[in-house]
């Protein structure tokens, strides 16, 4: 059966202070409703970004001790500052976690030369393994199919978390290397790319509908296409409805529908209005009541 993961999203007071008490319970959520089968700590649903270092290892933590060894956990470590990525990795790694995860460097157009340093200079002299994270659209880094294969020829790279639409490079990923894992990140995709062979998914969506996407998968898996189809439809009505109203500040909002107290989005995301709550109500009352 293929893996979910949700990738699990940071709770922030509204003075845009970390909520810990609210990643807690989103983390309980996943595990105990959800029975989801892992957790991408530290990704950009996390807004990890828009964190400091510290706070970057205190939701690792948290994430840890909440999860207690019951799921997969993924620990998020990129940065375009390589000290962090290295100094979060090694600290991911001697809390426990098994695998770790980073983001290309971005912002200055980095060749591809430094790249593949800036992976191999995270995982030197660490007894882990990595998976790449691939989300061109957000880190303006697009990795070829070659560059892919260079990335892999380190043992310790396992494989990559494909947030992409290039369809055609992500089978002929899975057509050169059948033993490195792909884990797709586009939600509203996932029934495009079950076909083609991928391990599982990574997202923000699965958060609140776990449940839709693992019956999907489900019925995928069973020959049942048609079924499949059906639900990933109505995940996308949602998905859509969720990006039409602003979707990390969202998802949080279904959350406290559902008793979850998620707390509110970090700035320069936007905090709650009165309108994003009268949408949120919707979004909760028409999928998840
Ligand atoms: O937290 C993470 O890094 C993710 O899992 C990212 C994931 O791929 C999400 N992408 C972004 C940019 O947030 C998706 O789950 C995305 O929110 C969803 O497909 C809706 O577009």
């Amino acid at each position: 059966m293929k893996k979910l993961y949700s990738a699990l999203m940071t709770a922030f007071n509204e003075d845009d202070s970390i909520n810990e008490q609210g990643i807690r319970e989103m983390v309980r959520y996943n595990i105990d409703v959800n029975k989801i089968d892992g957790l991408y700590v530290g990704g950009s649903t996390g807004e990890s970004f828009m964190l400091s270092t510290e706070e970057r290892k205190l939701v690792y933590k948290i994430a840890y001790e909440e999860t207690a060894g019951k799921v997969d956990l993924i620990a998020q470590v990129g940065s375009v500052n390589l000290q962090e990525a290295k100094e979060l990795a090694k600290y991911a790694v001697a809390l426990g976690y098994k695998t770790i995860s980073a983001v290309p460097p971005f912002y200055y157009h980095f060749t591809f030369d430094q790249i593949k340093n800036y992976y191999d200079q995270i995982l030197a002299g660490l007894d882990t393994q990595l998976i790449i994270y691939s989300i061109p659209a957000l880190s303006g880094v697009t990795l070829s199919l070659d560059e892919f294969a260079k990335l892999f020829e380190n043992p310790k790279v396992i494989g990559v978390k494909y947030t992409n639409n290039d369809f055609l490079l992500l089978q002929r990923i899975r057509a050169a290397f059948p033993e490195k894992v792909i884990y797709f990140g586009t939600d509203e995709m996932l029934i495009s790319a079950l076909p083609l062979g991928i391990d599982g998914a990574i997202g923000s969506t699965f958060n609140l509908n776990a449940k839709r996407a693992k019956a999907e998968i489900a019925a995928f898996e069973a020959g049942d296409i048609k079924q499949a189809f059906a639900l990933q439809d109505v995940s996308n009505d949602c998905i859509l409805d969720l990006i039409a109203n602003d979707i990390y500040p969202s998802l949080k909002l279904v959350f406290e529908e559902m008793g979850v107290h998620a707390g509110c989005s970090r700035a320069p995301m936007s905090k709650p209005t009165p309108e994003m709550r009268a949408g949120a109500k919707k979004i909760y009352q028409q999928y998840f009541a």
